[in-house]
């Protein structure tokens, strides 16, 4: 079993498709095995999106991720962190293959709905970032 944190945006929070964004993880083997909704500080979407810090669209990213709610989860599969950027689809809906969370629901690069762990390192920095061990069931 293989952990990986996934987030639904804020603007995945304000079109109401928490429901359906779960439903999709859960229908696809996952285990939801921790769960959350907050509001990020901007020094939380900072700190979460260090690696991204020199990126041109760095601030804005910031200014989206803390615009509104988001619902923090840590999910659990076999490959999971592998399955659940399949399930995502690419970060441009443009190029997002069809039946993607991001393909359906996405409206662009910025805004698309859903946050994935990229790779095992990037997933422990995450989970951990967000959740203590003692929250994780
Ligand atoms: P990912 O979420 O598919 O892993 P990353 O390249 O890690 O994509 O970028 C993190 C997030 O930053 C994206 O999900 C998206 O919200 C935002 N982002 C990435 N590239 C761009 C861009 O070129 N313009 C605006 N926002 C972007
Ligand atoms: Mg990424």
């Amino acid at each position: 079993m293989q952990r990986t944190l996934s987030i639904i945006k804020p603007d995945g929070v304000g079109k109401k498709l928490i429901g359906e964004v779960i439903k999709v993880f859960e229908n696809k083997g996952f285990r939801i095995a921790a769960m959350k909704m907050k509001r990020l500080t901007r020094t939380e979407a900072e700190g979460f999106y260090y690696v991204h810090k020199e990126r041109p669209f760095f601030g804005e990213l910031v200014d989206f991720m803390i615009s509104g709610p988001v619902v923090l989860m840590v999910l659990e599969r076999e490959d999971g962190i592998a399955a659940n950027r399949e399930i995502m689809g690419a970060t441009d809906p443009a190029q997002a293959a069809e039946g993607t969370i991001r393909a359906k629901w996405a409206d662009s690069k910025q805004n698309n709905i859903v946050h994935g762990s990229d790779s095992e390192e990037s997933a422990r920095f995450e989970v951990g970032y967000f959740f203590s061990e003692t929250e994780i069931c």
